[in-house]
Formats: structure tokens, sequence, C-alpha cells
């Protein structure tokens, strides 16, 4: 039972998890750090390739996490890619779901949409990571975020901790009531029984 619950915990606590480090790669929690510099476009599909999404943030706590992960796997004067664009949304900043901004935490005097043409969302370098919009087309690094559904999360629980459980209950019910009721006793195999189990099963051809 303690292994089920430990493992239980692992699945859900990812973000204990941290420093992983591969070429160009690190891993934190649930983020992928690639500090390879690519356009905008190409850390979408990058993300997707490795069945991940480009972050999106939509939350104070996350983007903590994010920052937390950006120091751990060290920090340069390069930006990192958020999915956050205001392509072909008149304007508008939206996430890669489609959801437009909620929370934010751009850098002081942004969006400035500077020469017009910044339509995507950086996390600006040089220890500043505040957010920054910045031109699609320049090459950044880029974080991926691993995207755990609920409805997953809810089948884990129920395959990996709600069943065995009530599993166990049953045959600790079942034990119990086959225990506590003294008519039902297991008779103990008589010779003859045995002589007449050995026939059948010689007959079968088992022996
Ligand atoms: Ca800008």
């Amino acid at each position: 039972m303690k292994v089920l619950v430990l493992a239980v915990i692992l699945l859900f606590n990812q973000e204990s998890i941290s420093g992983m480090q591969y070429a160009n790669e690190t891993v934190v929690g649930a983020y992928h750090i690639f500090t390879t510099r690519v356009n905008w476009m190409d850390a979408i599909k990058r993300c997707h390739s490795r069945n991940m999404t480009l972050i999106s943030i939509l939350t104070e706590r996350q983007n903590n996490k994010i920052i937390e992960a950006i120091k751990k796997a060290g920090q340069g004067e390069v930006g990192f890619w958020t999915s956050g664009n205001r392509r072909n949304r008149n304007g508008t900043f939206h996430w890669e779901n489609g959801e437009a901004f909620g929370y934010t935490n751009w850098e002081h005097g942004t969006p400035d949409n500077l020469g017009l043409g910044e339509e995507c969302v950086e996390i600006k370098g040089y220890n500043i990571l505040k957010w920054n919009d910045h031109y699609c087309t320049y090459n950044l690094y880029y974080i991926c975020e691993i995207n755990i559904k609920e409805s997953s999360i809810l089948t884990n629980v129920f395959l990996y901790l709600i069943l065995p459980c009530a599993l166990l209950a049953v045959g600790y019910i079942i034990f119990k009531s086959i225990r506590g009721n003294s008519n039902l006793k297991f008779e103990r195999p008589s010779f003859i029984n045995v002589i007449f189990q050995y026939k059948i099963f010689r007959s079968l051809d088992i022996f």
C-alpha cells in the first residue's frame, strides 16, 4: 500500500522532480526549457512534436513556477517564447488555446509593439524575466509544458487509488464475514476424496 501511495504522490507531484538536464534541454517538473534558438512558429511546432505545448501562463502562481524553472535551467541574455500572441485576433493577446490574457506580468512600458510588428510574447532574458511583445520571426529559447488533462488525472486517481482501496475494503469485509461465521468451516480433504480426485485427474490424463 505504501508503494502505491508513493507512486500516486510521484505521479501528481511532478514539479518535485527538478533539474534533469539534457543537451539544450532542462526538465523542471512539467516544464521543458530548451536553449536552442528558434522563431515562434518553430517553437510551437517543436513542442507539439514532443507531445507538449508552448507555455501558457494563466496565473501568478504558474508564472512564479516558470520563473523558478528558468532560474534552475540557468539564466542568460536570451528570452523564452511563450504561446502568447496577438496574431489573427485583432490585436488582442491570447494563448495557444485561444484563451484571452487574464493575469499578465508585462515589463514596464510593454507591450509597446515596437515597429508595429511585435505579435508574440517572450519572457525576457537579462534576468528581467518579465513579459515583452516581440517579433515572432526572432530566434529565442522556448519552454514547452506537459499537459495533464483533468480527465486523465481523475482516471488515474480512480485506477491507482480508489479502485485498489475499494477492492482491499471488499476483500477485508469478505474475509471478516467468513471468519466471523462459525458455520463456515473448511473441511480437510478426506482420504477417499483425495483418491477420488486423483482418479479424475488420471482420467483427464493430467498426471
Ligand atoms: Ca516590445
